[in-house]
């Protein structure tokens, strides 16, 4: 028999439909019979935040009263995704709400599809974020995550008609927004600017403008938990509607100046991911979600109490700085400590250090902040003077501990330079008691390499927290025949919140039936996919081929350019008669990816895939043996769609420049096989999935060293590999460009003369691999019991296991009794 074991529903389906009909009438104003599947999503959205509220009430009362160290998760992205369905399953009305809607002559699919995605991440990290605080509340765990409600989202991407690809704003909030409660009450005053005065010899800032943080509060209800967390995201508001003065003069454009400039300050998402970003609107948005949150913390924790006892705070609350966004906090606290509550320097230090923690998420030293000095001075001119004075302290400590002086100088939070610079992950680590990266290898580059000179003195503050996705929203959310047979083969649905429980299916891989049952799972998911990439894009999919997806940002390091040189090797063997047509083994090879507006090269990548698609996809010699789809705009609902309908998943960074990747894990638990190589957190997938069932290739980081050591000359191996050749010469050619030879110029020259990532040096093992990845794809019931045991071992990666992580290794805390 199987075990069910789904939340207990707070509702029943009358309740359900009585609370649509309620919200349809007094909050939307329309009939039943008047609504449309958007008003259906609007009205069943504020049922579900009913239904949630008395939980949410407890949990925030529990966690204020009770002596459960909370986790403030501070992060400058939470790219959560559509709520309603997430919201439902782990509330357990999803049944509730079907039925419901159904009766009221509606569509489920329509109503939840209503939905606008909030887009508020740039991708990896951001998903991360939405996927810790899912797991924080299914665990009972108390917690706030703190980050902006940004106006304008990641870009939405569209592809012209050369194939380039467009920016167009993400006005999100265009539309009823049910989810986020505007709680105008608990406000907070940011300030920027000024001068900082001495009086009786203590700092006193004097700030030039202020900002109103506004909280937009969402309900994070955890999956069978009763508990009910809140993720808060600051919304900046203006305290001056008009400059009346000037407004006197009559300059009415002028008189709304000051409004405009205070609420640009979460207007927009910065679209970078790991390239340097140093505009002063950055750091202002840092500065303005981490000042309020630390306030609102001082509200929520010690309320209406005027000489609160802060020596206290590091009881209440640990806060993970998520990246170096938020790293500015530091000496906000010690700001707040010193200034407002008049402590001592030794005591606030104190307070600060046991308070925070840093998540380092790269290992591109360019993506590590490091803001000029004078940036921060003109800024937030008193922590320009409390960074200063960490600096002098933590050099002085750095001299008790060793007579190494250019450790010590390399080691400076503000470098000693003409034009000072600060580098925010030194600030973090010696501000902080334990620093992460977020997979094993990475951890160890994390301490041999970017911060060695500070694991060397500091070992003990160093950790590994691999990374997890939430197993409700990819797997039971993103695929439910999966989730199905899963809870069949296993006899339990507990899978869902002890996800390791998966390792009960190894020896059901040796059953041919249900290794049958699990392909059949795979293959109504392909054709799910092809349906909806018709619907939604005019692609036509065949079913029928190996479906292959590369899904993530466009960058050089992960090398999306490995996948289409090889791609384009394959055309050129079956047009130049090399391979017989008839011995290619279909296959539907699918990007999503968006590029940095500012990316030249990952652009020129973009309109490269997107016309070797064009080109590929019309020859008619390849009779649609390799088709090339590249659906635009890659969002957190393309990856719930695509991610099931997976074959083959390409994790082909080069070895030490992905931290860990996350895609890499939804694909194991969906049952992909990946080709990937020894980087991030590939490293542990293979070693759970099993090397056997694991297609690994390339360079490893210590060959990749060697080799820059060396001196890597990416244009021996153009000449080396006749195949590599055929396909850099038929980029140059004019092959995918209309005859013009220049368009990808710049890219085939990046590619002979520089490389960074070597691409060219792994391209001749990555095409090996393709033989036994096509060998294997012809034995179906081999295939998938691979797969289905890359399902079986991917347990680990669950984000509750990365959660159980934090609270043993970093957090020191629990579920709320
Ligand atoms: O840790 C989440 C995610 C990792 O899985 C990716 O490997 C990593 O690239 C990404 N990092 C960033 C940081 N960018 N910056 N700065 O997005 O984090």
């Amino acid at each position: 028999m199987t075990e069910i074991t789904a939340p207990k529903s707070p509702v029943t389906t009358a309740e359900f439909t009585e609370g649509i009909r309620e919200q349809l009438k007094y909050g939307q104003g329309v009939t039943p019979e008047q609504a449309t599947p958007a008003d259906v999503y609007v009205a069943s959205s504020l049922v579900v935040r009913h239904y949630l509220q008395d939980a949410w009430f407890k949990t925030q009362q529990d966690m204020v009263n009770g002596h459960t160290k909370a986790v403030g998760y501070l992060s400058a992205e939470f790219l959560i995704g559509k709520q309603l369905r997430n919201a439902l399953l782990n509330a357990g009305m999803l049944d509730q709400f079907d039925a419901a809607v159904e009766g009221l002559g509606f569509d489920p699919q329509t109503v939840v599809d209503s939905e606008y995605e909030p887009a508020l991440g740039n991708g990896g990290l951001g998903r991360l974020a939405a996927c810790y605080v899912d797991s924080l509340a299914s665990l009972g765990v108390p917690a706030f995550g703190y980050g902006i409600q940004y106006r304008y989202g990641i870009f939405r991407q569209e592809f012209d008609e050369e194939g380039r690809q467009i920016e167009k704003p993400e006005y999100w909030l265009a539309n009823d927004e049910p989810w986020g409660h505007v709680d105008y009450n608990r406000s907070q005053k940011v300030s920027f600017g000024g001068d900082v005065i001495e009086k009786n010899g203590k700092k006193i800032w004097k700030p030039a403008w202020s900002v109103r943080a506004v909280p937009v509060d969402y309900m994070v209800p955890g999956y069978a938990s009763g508990r009910v967390n809140t993720l808060r995201l600051w919304s900046a508001r203006s305290y001056d509607e008009f400059d009346l003065l000037t407004f006197n003069k009559s300059e009415y454009l002028d008189a709304v100046k000051p409004k405009v400039k205070a609420e640009d300050i979460s207007k927009i998402l910065y679209p970078e991911d790991s390239t340097p970003e140093g505009k002063q609107l950055r750091l202002e948005q840092q500065y303005f979600f981490v000042a309020a949150s630390i306030q609102d913390v001082i509200r929520v924790f010690y309320p209406g109490q005027d000489k609160p006892d802060l020596t206290t705070l590091p009881e209440k609350i640990t806060f993970q700085l998520n990246d170096t966004h938020p790293v500015i906090g530091i000496p906000e606290l010690m700001r707040v400590l010193i200034d407002e509550y008049d402590y001592d320097w030794d005591t606030a230090w104190d307070i600060t250090t046991k308070t925070f923690n840093y998540t380092c998420h790269t290992l591109l030293p360019e993506a590590l902040e490091v803001w000029p000095a004078s940036l921060i001075g003109e800024l937030l001119p008193r922590h320009l003077d409390i960074i200063k004075e960490i600096n002098q302290h933590f050099l002085d400590e750095l001299k008790t501990k060793t007579r190494d002086k250019e450790k010590i100088d390399r080691m400076r939070i503000v470098t000693n330079e003409e034009n000072p610079k600060v580098r925010m992950a030194y600030l973090a680590t010696a501000g902080g008691s334990h620093v992460n990266g977020v997979a094993e290898l990475h951890s160890q580059l994390l301490k041999d390499v970017t911060l060695r000179d500070f694991s060397d003195l500091y070992p003990d503050k160093f950790t590994n927290v691999t990374n997890g996705v939430t197993p409700r929203r990819f797997i039971r959310l993103a695929n439910p025949r999966l989730s199905a047979l899963i809870t069949e083969g296993l006899g339990t649905d507990k899978w869902l919140s002890d996800l390791e429980l998966l390792e009960g299916l190894v020896p059901l891989a040796k059953d041919d039936e249900f290794v049958k049952k699990f392909a059949a799972v795979k293959q109504a998911n392909k054709e799910d996919f092809a349906a909806y990439a018709k619907r939604e894009y005019g692609f036509d999919l065949d079913p029928n081929t190996m479906f292959n997806s590369m899904i993530k940002r466009l960058h050089e390091y992960k090398r999306q350019a490995l996948k289409i040189l090889a791609l384009i090797a394959k055309y050129a063997d079956i047009k130049s008669g090399k391979v017989s047509i008839d011995d290619v083994q279909p296959r539907t090879v699918i990007f999503g990816a968006k590029a940095a507006p500012g990316y030249y090269l990952a652009k020129l990548t973009i309109q490269l895939i997107n016309n070797v698609a064009r080109v590929v996809n019309n020859d008619p010699d390849i009779k649609g043996k390799l088709q090339v789809y590249y659906p635009w705009n890659y969002n957190v609902r393309l990856a719930q769609h695509l991610i099931p309908a997976t074959d083959l998943d390409e994790q082909i960074s080069q070895a030490g420049k992905e931290a860990s990747g996350t895609g890499n894990m939804k694909f194991a638990l969906n049952g992909a096989l990946t080709v990937g190589t020894l980087d991030g957190a590939n490293v542990e997938i293979r070693e759970k999935v099993g090397a056997e069932n694991f297609f690994l290739f390339g360079m490893t980081v210590d060959e990749v060293e060697a080799l820059y050591e060396k001196g890597y000359m990416p244009a021996e191996y153009y000449e080396r590999d006749p195949r590599l050749k055929a396909a850099i010469d038929m980029v140059s050619d004019g092959t995918f460009s209309n005859g013009d030879r220049n368009t990808y110029a710049p890219l085939v020259a990046d590619w002979l003369t520089k490389d960074w990532f070597m691409t060219l040096a792994d391209f001749t093992a990555y095409s090996k691999i393709q033989s036994d990845i096509e060998a294997l794809y012809r034995d179906p019931l081999e295939w998938n019991r691979k797969a289905l045991l890359n399902v079986a071992n991917s347990g680990y990666f669950s984000s509750d296991r990365s959660i159980q992580d934090y609270l043993e290794r970093i957090w020191h805390t629990g579920p709320l009794a």
